[in-house]
């Protein structure tokens, strides 16, 4: 573990700890399996990222901005219902327009306040830090540069002041039910009694409005999608024709969840010289690269249950589309 402080920004790298496969392992394993498959982590490399950025301001992805909205009418009752002197405590660093608004909102209440963000990027979460750094006098920061896992148990914690841990942007829709009741059983354990964790969840409804989310008309999502295959082109030395593969992605009611696929429109053999193998795909035969769940307030509570979690407080916008709630540990 290695502490400095940059530029008013005190860094903690938690560096080695890398328990996540490389992309030609996942690759190699990802698409040897009946139902072809990649990990949505691999969306985020630069280009992936500023796509991602793209999608967050399409028309039809509601998701970061009704969930803004939330946060907009509701962050003064959101940091009250937490308490006095609360530390903040952001899973990804990448939210900082939200991240902002609970800051404004617990500037109302208090003289000082420390933001703790956890990224696995040590550069975004530097440059992000000393940004927001600049904006306010009165914040102190420390950024954990690590995998969750890691940063969880070396968390400062002072005594009597409620830590409010944010898990925002509906990032949770993107684990399995196993995985989600894993991640955030692994928070609880963490957490005191005064301690809080919000997260903003997407709920189910429409089947058009959910697809139309992630098949924009302006096709960023398809982008988005085939990225995976652009990396894997200069990464490994790939030879996907991005033509030749259809971005969409349904909504798959069985499962509760939007499904990213990359559809082969038609038989094909690819080649990836990194691991000197080539790859069938069948016509219609798709690559499956991310789920995105979507709740019900039941199966919502429920996850968070099955955690050791109860939700304290919720809000919702006013069509319903998206929650977020504020979770304590129960009894
Ligand atoms: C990051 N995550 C919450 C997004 C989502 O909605 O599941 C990723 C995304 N995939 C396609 N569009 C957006």
């Amino acid at each position: 573990m290695r502490q400095q402080t940059i530029s008013g920004v005190r860094l903690i790298e938690v560096p080695g700890n890398y328990k996540e496969k490389s992309l030609s392992s996942v690759v190699a394993e990802g698409l040897s399996k009946r139902q072809k498959s990649l990990p949505c982590r691999f969306f985020y490399d630069e280009v992936g990222s500023e796509l991602f950025e793209q999608i967050c301001k399409l028309p039809e992805y509601y998701l970061t901005r009704t969930e803004r909205k939330i946060l907009e009418l509701n962050a003064c009752e959101i940091i009250e219902a937490v308490g006095h002197d609360v530390t903040l405590v952001e899973f990804g660093s990448g939210n900082s327009a939200k991240t902002r608004l609970l800051v404004d909102a617990a500037f109302k209440r208090q003289n000082h306040v420390h933001y703790i963000p956890i990224d696995i990027s040590s550069d975004f979460l530097l440059a992000s830090s000393i940004n927001l750094l600049s904006e306010y006098e009165r914040l102190s920061i420390t950024a954990i540069a690590a995998e969750y896992n890691d940063a969880l148990p070396i968390l400062p914690h002072p005594d009597d002041e409620p830590r409010l841990f944010l898990f925002l942007g509906s990032n949770i829709g993107n684990f399995s039910r196993l995985e989600a009741v894993a991640f955030v059983a692994q928070i609880c354990r963490q957490m005191n009694r005064e301690d809080r964790l919000l997260i903003g969840f997407d709920l189910v409804k429409d089947r058009n409005l959910l697809e139309a989310a992630y098949n924009d008309a302006a096709g960023i999502t398809a982008a988005f999608n085939k990225n995976l295959l652009t990396r894997i082109n200069h990464e490994l030395g790939a030879e996907f024709i991005l033509d030749s593969f259809t971005h969409w992605a349904p909504f798959v009611e069985e499962h509760s969840r939007i499904e990213m696929r990359l559809i082969s429109r038609h038989r094909q053999t690819v080649y990836i010289d990194a691991l000197e193998q080539t790859f069938h795909f069948e016509s219609e035969e798709y690559i499956h690269t991310e789920n995105s769940h979507k709740y019900t307030l039941e199966t919502f509570a429920e996850i968070c249950h099955a955690a050791g979690l109860e939700i304290q407080q919720r809000w919702l916008d006013e069509r319903a589309w998206f929650g977020v709630a504020l979770l304590k540990k129960i009894g």
